[in-house]
């Protein structure tokens, strides 16, 4: 019989899990070596000791491979792993044979700690305001035309498992002179009064570099006069189960429907079509379920309402509807508003220091059938100063309508 030996001489784990060979002693000699490949990926060598045909078979999986995968005798081979993007480890087998002898060997990489950092996905596009027929001035017979385009930066996969759209619970032209909050959590927490979630394990919803997804408020086909607005193709949109009959959302069972965690909304909840309500996208950690999270991220707190100026005192109450996002699971702030009505920023000034906004005025004619769509560089590369005032086209072409 020929003479063939596999040695692994490499960091990862490289463990014999298959057949009975008459080198038993090979296999003790990796199980020696065993650790686990750094969630950071790398090269490893490893050594072949064959006097035969020797071929490397993969499972498929396309985040590692071999330098050559096939020799005629003993050689040193490498194998490249890439970089693990999600949260969870993962595993590849492959197998070295001869025309008589087959082993598998298994590696095993370990999962980031986070899958999303900051400035990693960047809200690109934000469609609230109505769509009008530029004709009649007539808007669609539905809220649901809306969406949120939100895109990968980065240079490699990043996977959407587990964002969440948010938005803020303040509006952005309450009267400050008038309406207070305390406590005032902005410097540390968002305010939100919607949490929609992404749901996944950590690598159903891979993102590509440079890719987008299409959050639709209702996935349909709009069509507005002479204008279309196509949503059915969406990546996810929201359904709500409304308690009220006469106002019912429309579910799309092609597309996935984002978990709703709270809404405020008891029947079907949408932007806020005059842009005073801003958005964010929030990495909410593994350890946290819908229900520990409404358990506990409540707004506990007090709003005051001053009319002593009419000579009504001070009113004050608990602060109802409202739930908190810890400001580090923000992936990305837009606030919103408009130049007109501006007086507060939803989201703290370290999230977004400034604000982007469909129309100058408060009016459907100004804000109609406009988006805000983020600025690119000259290279083409999405801008993110945190100050939506610069980062933003105001009153844009939404890249959807039609
Ligand atoms: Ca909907
Ligand atoms: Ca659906
Ligand atoms: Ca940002």
């Amino acid at each position: 019989m020929k003479k063939v030996l596999f040695f692994a001489a490499a960091m990862f784990m490289l463990a014999a899990c298959s057949e009975e060979s008459p080198f038993t002693d090979v296999s003790a000699d990796l199980n020696s070596q065993i650790s686990t490949v750094q969630q950071a990926g790398g090269s490893f060598n490893f050594s072949i000791e064959s006097n035969e045909q020797w071929t490397i078979s993969t499972d498929g999986q396309e985040w590692y491979g071999f330098s050559q995968t096939e020799g005629s005798s003993s050689a040193t081979v490498t194998v490249t792993v890439d970089e693990n993007y999600s949260i969870k480890p993962r595993t590849a087998e492959f197998s070295i044979s001869t025309a008589t002898v087959n082993k598998s060997y298994v590696i095993t990489q370990a999962g980031a700690t986070v899958a999303v950092t900051v400035g990693d996905l960047v809200i690109e596009e934000i469609y609230y305001a109505k769509t009008i027929d530029s004709t009649t001035g007539k808007t669609a017979n539905t809220a649901q035309d809306q969406y949120v385009k939100i895109t990968n930066t980065t240079d490699h996969v990043v996977y959407a498992d587990r964002l969440a759209l948010v938005e803020s619970f303040i509006n952005s032209s309450m009267d400050v002179d008038m309406v207070s909050y305390d406590p005032d959590v902005r410097p540390e927490q968002s305010p939100v009064d919607f949490v929609f979630m992404i749901a996944g394990d950590g690598d159903d919803h891979p993102l590509a570099a440079g890719e987008s997804i299409i959050i639709a408020a209702g996935a349909q086909r709009y069509e507005i006069g002479d204008k279309v607005l196509d949503l059915s193709a969406a990546d996810f949109e929201w359904y709500d189960n409304s308690t009220n009959e006469n106002y019912v959302d429309v579910d799309n069972p092609e597309i996935t429907n984002l978990d709703i965690w709270y809404t405020y909304s008891l029947t079907v909840t949408s932007l806020h079509q005059q842009g005073f309500k801003s958005y964010a996208i929030a990495y909410i950690p593994q350890d946290i379920d819908a229900v520990a999270y409404v358990e506990n991220y409540k707004w506990i707190g007090t709003v005051y309402e001053d009319w002593s100026e009419y000579g009504l005192g001070v009113f004050e109450e608990a602060i109802e509807k409202a739930y908190l996002i810890p400001n580090e699971w923000v992936v990305d702030a837009v606030n919103v508003s408009h130049p007109e009505d501006f007086t507060t920023l939803p989201f703290h000034s370290s999230l977004d220091a400034g604000y982007a906004y469909c129309g100058a005025t408060n009016t459907l004619a100004d804000r109609g059938s406009k988006a805000i769509v983020r600025k690119r560089d000259a290279s083409g590369k999405l801008i993110d100063t945190n100050n939506s005032t610069n980062d933003f086209n105001h009153g844009a072409t939404p890249s959807l309508l039609k």
